[in-house]
């Protein structure tokens, strides 16, 4: 079925709470930890529990979802006191996806310039 947890997927372990991760808050469609290579003073993945391998494909099948992934991302971001900050969505391998289940980089605590290379 759409969304079922996939076998060989990290992040639906992670959210199974099979493999440990520094969780940061959970939903009952969310999961948010920390990136354990962070590319910023606040770096925190938030993804669905359900497993879709992009942010579109998630929006397509649940938008509901994909608004709880957004809206957490907003409301960690208050609590880590991040006046600015950034959410990237790698879609795609040639832009560096490399884990195929939907998730928001929540980026944040220092400057970054744009375009993002
Ligand atoms: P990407 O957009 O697919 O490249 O992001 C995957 C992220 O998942 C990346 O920043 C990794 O550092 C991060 N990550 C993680 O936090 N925990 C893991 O066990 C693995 C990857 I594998």
């Amino acid at each position: 079925m759409p969304g079922d947890p996939q076998a060989d997927c990290l992040f639906c372990k992670i959210a199974a709470g099979q493999i440990p991760a520094t969780i940061v808050r959970e939903t009952q469609t969310t999961v948010a930890f920390r990136d354990i290579n962070p590319q910023a003073p606040t770096h925190i993945l938030v993804i669905p529990k359900a497993h879709y391998t992009n942010a579109a494909e998630l929006a397509t099948a649940e938008p509901a979802i994909a608004a709880d992934v957004l809206r957490e991302a907003g409301e960690i971001a208050a609590e880590e006191k991040l006046d600015s900050y950034r959410i990237v969505f790698n879609t795609g391998a040639g832009v560096g996806q490399t884990v195929f289940h939907a998730h928001a980089h929540l980026m944040g605590g220092r400057g970054m310039t744009w375009p993002p290379g």
